[in-house]
Parts: structure tokens; C-alpha cells; sequence
């Protein structure tokens, strides 16, 4: 049954016949919508992807606090300035519970770290684009935030146990970002004309990496059939994609701003827009680690690191001292 689900190429996917008996009472389970916890027996390539792709997202929950934590400093209001705050914060939250999640595949914190580190374990391409002016502020939450929930949303249902969990949450507050952001770009597209531009501006050089970042056309997705055989994604790129277009265009109207896409256009007959090619060499790029902030990024999660270690080093030996003084009583 679940290899009728697969709408991409379903290619390399095992059927039910080929599973020795334990994978196929696995995927059984699977299929009928039994979640998976921690210790459970699960195929090494379950393993392996869910600790793949939690890590990145923690990872780029955690990255995806710089290009915003930049602005802090400089909101316009005292309001904007502490809602700005917030929803950084709840960013650094959503990393800690990816991470927790990703814990219970029994890799380490520090195993995960050094894999960003080093450039092994990757992060939203999206956040090695820079943040130039306080519209890309509004930019992102109603965009990246937007693209975010479009995908997080199915991966409530996902089948493992504590990624679904961790979703649930995440999505309620990511929720919340999306609104703040939205509500940037309405105060902006209804202020002065260098306000409305600014807004436009934003728009043009956000779009394109929101529509990437729902990763690669189907036929160049690697993992999604697999993936999605095992519920660890539900939907395939393009399907995603397309629902963000579908839903995010006529945001975009109501704002009085221009979609920067020659090629959009409602299609009647499908019930949807078709909108212009991506440039996926830009996406392969940013992701080989040549994107315009990929180097700026990776520093300041190095630096943080190598000024942390005194505080991992003090917490360690409090903790080996308390243990000690426990065991002596
Ligand atoms: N950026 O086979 P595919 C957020 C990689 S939002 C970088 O389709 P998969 C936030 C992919 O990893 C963002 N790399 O992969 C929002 C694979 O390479 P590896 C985080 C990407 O995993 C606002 C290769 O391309 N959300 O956190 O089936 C504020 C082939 O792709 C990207 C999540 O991570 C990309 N955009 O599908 C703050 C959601 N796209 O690993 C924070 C969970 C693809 O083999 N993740 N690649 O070296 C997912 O749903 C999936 O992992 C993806 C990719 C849809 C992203």
C-alpha cells in the first residue's frame, strides 16, 4: 500500500515481498500509522535519515537566527524591537527540541555540532542570503516562515514519535512568526512610496530562494521516495512547493506587490499557478557552501562554539564534582 503513496519515482524503495520479516512488521507498522519511539528496533537507513535530516533542521533553526538576530539592534519601534526578540528566541527553542529529538537516535550533541561545523551536515540554503534592510525582516517571516509551515505542517503526522512531537510545537509558534512577518510587510506596503518600495524590494531577492528551499525538483530529489515509504517526509518537494505558490500569490495581491515572475499565471484547467524555472545551479551553489553568506554563517557558529568552551567545560565539572560528593554520602 504505502508504495502507492510514493508519487515520485519510488525508485530504490523495497516492496513488502523483498523486507526480511522484522523490516516488513516495521513497515507495517508504518503504514498503518503506528509511531515509532526511540527504542524500538528500526532499518539503519531509518536511522540514518532521520538523524540526517533532524539534524539540519535543527541546524538551521539554530543558523537561522543570525540573519535575523542582525536586525535586533535595529527594529524601528520598541514593539517590533521585542517581537523581533521573541521569535528569535523561539528559534533557539525549536533548535533545542530537534536536537533533543535527534538525541534519541543515540547521536550526540557534540557529534551533530562538529558535523555543521565542518561542513558535513548541511542547513537551509535559505539562510546564506543576507538581510539588508528591515523589510527582509517582514520578508522572511511571511516567506521563509511561510515555506517553513507549508512543510513542518505534514511532518506533525510523520512517523517517528518525537520528531512529530517536536513539530506540533514548533508549528504553533512558527505560526505566530509568520503573522509578525506579514504584518511588517502590510505596515510597509501601505506606508510612504520608499517604504512600499523597499517592501517590493525585499520581495524581488526573497522569493526565488523560498521557493528553493523546499529542496530539489522531484526528479533530482535523492531521498524523498525512501523517505517518504517511511514517513519520515509526507509530501514530495514539488507538491509543497506548489502549495506555497498556490497560497502565498494572492498574499502577495493584498499587499499591492509584484510576484518578480514573468511566468506566473493562474491555470484554470489545473486549479493552480504555473510559475517560471528555478535557477537550481544558484541552489547547488549555496548548498556547496558558495552562497553570498555561506562563510559569514559557519564563522559565527564556530566562534560561538569556541567561546562556549569554558561554560561546556565549568558545566562538566560541576556535574563531575555533584556526582562525586553523591556518591561519597
Ligand atoms: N537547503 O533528496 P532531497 C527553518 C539537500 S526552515 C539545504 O530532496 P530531503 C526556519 C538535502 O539535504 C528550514 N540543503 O532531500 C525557518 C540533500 O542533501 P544530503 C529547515 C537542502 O532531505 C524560519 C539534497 O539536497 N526545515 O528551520 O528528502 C526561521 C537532496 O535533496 C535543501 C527543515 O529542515 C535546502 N533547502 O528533502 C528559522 C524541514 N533542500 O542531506 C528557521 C525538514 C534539499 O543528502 N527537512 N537539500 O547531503 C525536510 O523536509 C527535507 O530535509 C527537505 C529536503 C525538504 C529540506
Amino acid at each position: 500500500m504505502y508504495a502507492q503513496e510514493v508519487k515520485s519515482t519510488g525508485k530504490g524503495v523495497k516492496s513488502l515481498d523483498e523486507m526480511d520479516p522484522q523490516e516488513r512488521a516495521f513497515q507495517e507498522r508504518i503504514d498503518a500509522d503506528i509511531k515509532i519511539e526511540p527504542k524500538e528496533w528500526m532499518p539503519d537507513g531509518y536511522r540514518k535519515t532521520l538523524i540526517r535530516q533532524i539534524s539540519q533542521h535543527a541546524h538551521s533553526e539554530i543558523v537561522g537566527q543570525l540573519p535575523e538576530g542582525n536586525w535586533i539592534t535595529r527594529a524601528p519601534t520598541l514593539d517590533r524591537k521585542a517581537i523581533l526578540l521573541a521569535k528569535v528566541q523561539d528559534e533557539a527553542g525549536h533548535g533545542l527540541y530537534l536536537y533533543c529529538a535527534a538525541e534519541t537516535l543515540g547521536v550526540s550533541r557534540d557529534q551533530m555540532t562538529e558535523d555543521l561545523l565542518s561542513g558535513k551536515a548541511k542547513y537551509s540554503s535559505i539562510f546564506n542570503y543576507p538581510t539588508l534592510t528591515w523589510a527582509d525582516i517582514g520578508a522572511i517571516g511571511w516567506l521563509v516562515d511561510g515555506a517553513a509551515i507549508m512543510n513542518q505542517v505534514p511532518i506533525q503526522r510523520c512517523s517517528f514519535g518525537p520528531y512529530s512531537r517536536a513539530m506540533i510545537r514548533v508549528c504553533k509558534e512558527e505560526s505566530f512568526h509568520q503573522r509578525q512577518g506579514y504584518d511588517i510587510m502590510i505596515k510597509l506596503a501601505n506606508g510612504t512610496n520608499a517604504q512600499k518600495e523597499m517592501a517590493q524590494d525585499a520581495l524581488n531577492r526573497w522569493w526565488h530562494p523560498s521557493l528553493m528551499m523546499f529542496g530539489p525538483p522531484d526528479d533530482q530529489s535523492v531521498h524523498s521516495a525512501q523517505s517518504m515509504a517511511w514517513k519520515i517526509k509526507m509530501n514530495t518537494n514539488d507538491e509543497l512547493r506548489q502549495k506555497f505558490v498556490d497560497e502565498t500569490v494572492p498574499q502577495a495581491e493584498y499587499l499591492g506587490l509584484t510576484v518578480p515572475d514573468p511566468d506566473l499565471k493562474w491555470n484554470e484547467e489545473r486549479g493552480h499557478y504555473d510559475f517560471g524555472e528555478l535557477d537550481w545551479n544558484e541552489f547547488y551553489e549555496v548548498i556547496k557552501g558558495n552562497g553570498p553568506c555561506n562563510r559569514e554563517r559557519l564563522e559565527a557558529r564556530q566562534r560561538a562554539w569556541t567561546d562556549g568552551a569554558w561554560f561546556r567545560e565549568g558545566l562538566v565539572a560541576h556535574a563531575e564534582k555533584r556526582a562525586s560528593r553523591v556518591a561519597a554520602e
